[in-house]
C-alpha cells in the first residue's frame, strides 16, 4: 500500500492506492484525480494501465462475485446480468450543461418540450450534482482509466481519463477503447476530457443489489459540459451509460470539440467495398441505434467478386484534408453490438469476431455454456436447457424471451476477420459517400442519392426510425431522429446543420450523400428487401454512382433511383416487387414532408439554417407536382 500523493493527502488524509504509481502521472491528471477523490471519497485508489494481468485479476474477482460467469465454450468469454432496470441508455437523465441554454438547445416556441437534447443550467446541475457525488464511492476502489479514442498518438485521436468505481465498466473500457498508460506521455501538460462515473451506491449500500449488479436507477443522471469537456454520470453501469468514451465522448463532447475544430463526429459506421475489379470505395453511414449498423459494417456480400472490410460500426470521426479528401477514423477499438438477431446467417463476420476475449450482457446461456439470443434457433441444439437473461430456465419454443432485447456482445475490434488493415491508420480513410437511414416499413424506397451536399443534409435532417429497445422508448412508433443524431448532440442543433452546410467549401471535395431503407414492408407485412448481405447490391449502385458511371439512375421527387437495368438484381434467392420497393405514394411524401416541416418548425425553430427550408419547399414542391 503506498500512500497517495501529497495533495490528496491534505484534503482528505491517506486513501491506498492498491496499484499503480500515482506520482508518475502528469500534472494535470493528478490535480484532477485529487479533486474528485476529494469529493468521491472511495476506499482506494486502482490506476489502470491496461496490462492483460490487470484484465485477469478484475475478471478472477467478478466470477468469484458473480458479477460474471465463465462462458466455457469459448476462450475468454463471459456473461454478465445486470440489474433488469438497468439495460438501456436512459435518454430522459442525459443532459448537457452550458451557460447559455441556446448552446445547447435551439430557440423553440414558448411550452414546446424539446427533444433534440436537454439542457440544465450550470448552477441547477451543481445541486443536482451535491445531491449525488459525495461520498458516492465509499466503500468502493477508484478505478482510474486513461484512454485514447483513435489510435494512440494520431492527430485524429483524442485522450481522457475516466474514473469508475465499476469494473466491468473497467473491463468493457479495456475492450471498446485503447486503455494505455501511454497516454499520460501523450497528454503531457495538455488538457483531457475528463470522465467521471459512478455506479450511485456508495457502502454500505441503501438498495438491495441484484445479480451482484450496483446501480441507483432512480439516481441515474448523465451530464455533459461540453464547455469544460467534461463527463458526469451517476447511477448506471450500461452501455452508452457508463462507458464514456463512446456516446458521451465520441458524439456528444466531441460534437462540440469537432464544430470548434472545424470537422465531424457523428453516429456512422466506416467501411470499403472492393468491387472484382479490385476499386476499393470507403462510405459512411448514419442509422439510429439498433437499426443494422453493425451488420452493415461486417457485410458479408453475396455477389460474387465483392469483398467489404470494415473500419468502425458505430462513430466516425471525418474532416476535410488539405487536399479536400475527407478521411475518417472509428475512434473505437471494439464493438458494443445488438446481440438478438446475431447469428451466422446475418452476420457471420460478427459471430466469428467474439469468440473469445469478449463480453455478453443480459444475454441467455445454454447448458453446455454457450451464449444464446433471439435469432440463433437454428444454430444450437433446439431442445438444449437454455437459462434466460432473468435467469430463469427456458427452451426453444417456450413464450417469453430469452435475452433482452438490447443485450450486447462487446468484442475487440481486431479481432473481425474482415477488419480493414488501415483501421488504425492515424490519417484514416477517405471517405467518398454518405449514407443515411433507419426502420422505415413504409414510403421510403430502397435507395436514393440526394441532388447535392445541401439537399443530402436536408435528408439527413429529415431521417426517422421505427423506435428501438437501445433507448428507454417503447412501443413501434415512428420517431424524428435527424442524421441520426437525436439522442448524442452536445449542441443547438441548428447550429449544428450550418456546421455541416459550411463544409461545403474549397478545397473541400464533398462526397455524395445518399438515403436507404432496409425495411420496407408490402402489404402482408412482409419484407421487400432481403437485406444483409444483398445489401451489397445497393452499396454496389451508390460507388458506381460515386465514381461517375453514366445512366445509372433516374430523377424523382426526393432524388435519384437506380433504373432497374443498372442494378444488380442478377441471383437473387426470390424475385423482388421493384416497383412497391422504389414508389413513392403522392399522399404519403406530402403527408412526411409535411411532417417533417412540423419537426423542423417546432424542434429547432429559428436555428434552422434558411437553405433547409428551401430544400424543403423545392422537395414539396416537386411532391406536388407527381
Ligand atoms: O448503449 S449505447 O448507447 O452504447 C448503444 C446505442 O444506443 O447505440
Ligand atoms: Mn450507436
Amino acid at each position: 500500500v503506498i500512500e497517495v500523493h501529497e495533495i490528496v493527502v491534505k484534503r482528505l488524509g491517506p486513501v491506498p492506492i492498491i496499484k499503480g504509481d500515482f506520482h508518475y502521472l502528469p500534472k494535470k491528471a493528478k490535480k484532477f484525480i485529487a479533486k474528485w477523490v476529494s469529493i468521491m471519497k472511495p476506499r482506494c485508489l486502482y490506476l489502470c494501465d491496461g496490462s492483460q494481468s490487470e484484465a485477469d485479476e478484475i475478471i478472477q474477482k467478478l466470477t468469484e462475485r458473480g458479477t460474471l460467469t465463465k462462458l466455457p465454450k469459448y476462450e475468454n468469454c463471459y456473461l454478465c446480468r445486470t440489474d433488469p432496470a438497468d439495460v438501456a441508455r436512459v435518454e430522459s437523465k442525459t443532459w448537457i450543461v452550458s451557460q447559455e441554454m441556446y448552446d445547447t438547445v435551439p430557440h423553440l416556441k414558448g411550452g414546446v418540450k424539446g427533444i433534440m437534447g436537454q439542457w440544465m443550467s450550470p448552477q441547477r446541475m451543481q445541486e443536482q450534482m451535491d445531491l449525488r457525488f459525495p461520498g458516492c464511492m465509499s466503500g468502493r476502489t477508484m478505478f482510474v482509466i486513461p484512454f485514447s479514442m483513435g489510435p494512440i498518438g494520431s492527430p485524429l485521436s483524442k485522450v481522457a481519463i475516466q474514473l469508475t468505481d465499476s469494473n466491468y465498466v473497467l473491463l468493457c473500457m479495456r475492450i471498446m477503447t485503447r486503455v494505455s498508460h501511454e497516454v499520460y506521455d501523450v497528454l503531457g501538460d495538455n488538457d483531457f476530457v475528463q470522465c467521471i462515473h459512478s455506479v450511485g451506491l456508495p457502502r454500505p449500500v441503501q438498495r438491495k443489489t441484484i445479480n451482484h449488479w450496483p446501480c441507483n436507477p432512480e439516481k441515474i443522471m448523465i451530464a455533459h459540459f461540453p464547455e469544460e469537456r467534461r463527463i458526469c454520470s451517476f447511477g448506471s453501469g450500461y452501455g452508452g451509460n457508463s462507458l464514456l468514451g463512446k456516446k458521451c465522448f465520441a458524439l456528444r463532447i466531441a460534437s462540440v470539440i469537432a464544430r470548434d475544430e472545424g470537422w465531424l463526429a457523428e453516429h456512422m459506421l466506416l467501411m470499403s467495398i472492393i468491387e472484382p475489379s479490385g476499386r476499393e470505395t470507403f462510405v459512411a453511414a448514419a442509422f439510429p441505434s439498433a437499426c443494422g449498423k453493425t451488420n452493415l459494417a461486417m457485410l458479408q456480400p453475396t455477389l460474387p467478386g465483392y469483398k467489404t472490410l470494415c473500419v468502425g460500426d458505430d462513430i466516425a470521426w471525418m474532416r476535410f484534408f488539405e487536399d479536400g479528401s475527407l478521411r475518417g477514423i472509428n475512434p473505437e477499438s471494439g464493438f458494443f453490438g445488438v446481440a438478438p438477431g446475431t447469428n451466422y446467417e446475418t452476420n457471420p463476420n460478427a459471430m466469428k469476431t467474439f469468440q473469445k476475449n469478449s463480453i455478453f450482457t443480459n444475454v441467455a446461456e445454454t447448458a453446455d455454456g454457450g451464449y444464446y439470443w433471439e435469432g440463433m434457433e437454428n444454430e444450437v441444439d433446439k431442445t438444449i436447457a437454455i437459462t434466460t437473461w432473468l435467469g430463469q430456465p427456458w427452451r426453444i419454443g417456450m413464450p417469453g424471451k430469452s435475452s433482452h432485447p438490447n443485450s450486447r456482445f462487446t468484442a475487440p475490434a481486431g479481432q473481425c476477420p474482415i477488419i480493414h488493415p488501415k483501421w488504425e491508420d492515424p490519417n484514416g480513410v477517405p471517405v467518398s459517400a454518405i449514407i443515411f437511414g433507419g426502420r422505415r416499413p413504409t414510403g421510403v424506397p430502397l435507395v436514393f442519392e440526394t441532388f447535392s451536399w445541401e439537399h443530402g443534409i436536408a435528408v439527413g435532417a429529415c431521417v426517422k426510425s421505427e423506435a428501438t429497445a437501445a433507448a428507454e422508448h417503447s412501443g413501434k412508433q415512428i420517431m424524428h431522429d435527424p442524421m441520426a443524431m437525436r439522442p448524442f448532440m452536445g449542441y443547438n442543433f441548428g447550429h449544428y446543420l450550418k456546421h455541416w452546410l459550411e463544409l461545403n467549401r474549397p478545397p473541400h471535395k464533398c462526397p455524395k450523400i445518399f438515403h436507404v431503407n432496409w425495411f420496407r414492408l408490402d402489404d402482408h407485412g412482409e419484407f421487400l428487401w432481403p437485406g444483409f448481405g444483398e445489401n451489397i447490391r445497393v452499396l454496389d449502385w451508390i460507388i458506381r454512382r460515386v465514381h461517375g458511371e453514366k445512366d445509372l439512375g433516374v430523377e424523382n421527387a426526393i432524388g435519384i433511383v437506380p433504373r432497374k437495368d443498372k442494378f444488380r438484381l442478377d441471383g437473387l434467392k426470390h424475385p423482388i416487387d421493384w416497383d412497391h420497393l422504389f414508389s413513392l405514394p403522392k399522399n404519403y411524401w406530402l403527408d412526411d414532408t409535411t411532417d417533417s416541416r412540423h419537426f423542423l418548425e417546432d424542434m429547432v425553430g429559428n436555428d434552422v439554417p434558411q437553405v433547409i427550408w428551401d430544400e424543403l419547399a423545392a422537395q414539396e414542391k416537386r411532391i406536388t407536382a407527381l
